[in-house]
């Protein structure tokens, strides 16, 4: 499949039945917006993803219950203006500036290397793959800060089970888009582009792993990764590759952006350990962003029991 103009794509391959238009959102702002109230009834199906503005971003989706209950959540004005992502400047203000004409539709993210299925899929067609879920999560930046996010998307697991990895994929490599014209960041020395990011299977196929379309309920904003990103709650940040083009199943371990620029610093696992420092400052306690005080960090960030198992008998010291 090609990548399709959006004028060229049909209503129901850009919204599945499992997310689409809040409709009484849209009637509510169409009529606002002076569309008669009988013509937003008939027409929702035919509109164009531009139109489509005017119902807002708004998801729909269930209510996990793999979600972390207990803590406040953070605010998205801040879940959306602090951020990383290096394309579009090192500062934490940056992307949101920076990412606001970035253009995510149309997006194909290519699926292959060793699977039976191959294949090329829209987001939409992505999102097919499970019904949406809302997952509360802790996320903790090896910066040292933290947040809590309620995150939109589909396990990572459905979309492995969709294209059926052969024996020899071990690893899942991912990638960034890469567009120099359209990142400004990329036109830079520093990383190595595209950010590449990587997962061993059982880490990927964990019912934690998650790519995300949406937070707080809307579509992704550019400057949090949209269309789509990777989401691994007990690894720190950087292991949530943004605007995500292609996943490969591997048979070796694959190179990783922060690893391949300091890897000393930053290991392929990059589990949130507070037992072990970053060689320049130590990762036993996190500021959670809208708060003074530091909080002590926890063993995988606090989803041990959901994970602790596959390291069972590394040494994580070394496997950093
Ligand atoms: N492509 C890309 N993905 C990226 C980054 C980046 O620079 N480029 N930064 C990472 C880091 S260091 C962190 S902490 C998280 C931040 O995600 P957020 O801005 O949505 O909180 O994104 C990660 N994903
Ligand atoms: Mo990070």
């Amino acid at each position: 499949m090609l990548i399709k103009k959006s004028a060229d794509i049909k209503y129901s391959e850009i919204t599945p039945k499992n997310v689409y238009l809040n409709r009484r959102d849209f009637i509510a702002t169409a009529g606002v917006a002076g569309i008669g109230l009988a013509a937003a009834k008939l027409v929702p199906e035919m509109l164009s993803p531009e139109l489509t503005a005017f119902g807002g971003n708004k998801l729909q989706f269930n209510k996990s219950d793999l979600s972390t209950m207990d803590e406040e959540i953070t605010p998205f004005k801040d879940v959306t203006s602090y951020n990383n992502f290096y394309e579009f400047g090192t500062k934490k203000d940056e992307p949101a500036a920076k990412a606001k004409d970035f253009q995510t539709s149309p997006w194909t993210v290519s699926i292959g290397g060793n699977v039976k299925h191959p294949q090329k899929l829209d987001i939409a067609s992505l999102m097919k793959l499970s019904p949406l879920e809302e997952r509360i999560y802790r996320m903790r930046c090896v910066e040292g800060w933290s947040m809590v996010i309620p995150w939109i998307g589909i396990p990572l697991n459905a979309v492995i089970k969709a294209v059926e990895p052969k024996p020899k994929a071990n690893f899942v490599a991912f990638e960034t888009l890469l567009d120099p014209r359209q990142m400004p960041g990329q036109r830079v020395r520093g990383l190595s582009w595209p950010y590449t990011e990587g997962l061993r299977l059982d880490e990927a196929m964990n019912p934690l792993t998650i790519l995300a379309v949406g937070l707080h309920g809307e579509r992704l904003p550019n400057q949090d990764g949209a269309p789509i990103r990777l989401v691994v709650p007990w690894k720190y940040g950087f292991k949530g590759i943004k605007s995500i083009v292609k996943i490969s199943f591997v048979e070796k371990q694959p190179p990783t952006a922060w690893n391949t620029f300091a890897p000393k610093e930053y290991g392929f696992y990059s589990n949130v350990n507070p037992n072990v420092d970053h060689p320049r400052w130590a990762q036993s306690s996190e500021r959670r962003i809208g708060e003074f005080r530091r909080r002590k960090t926890l063993m995988f960030n606090g989803y041990a029991e959901q994970v602790a198992q596959m390291y069972s008998g590394m040494d994580l010291q070394k496997n950093y």
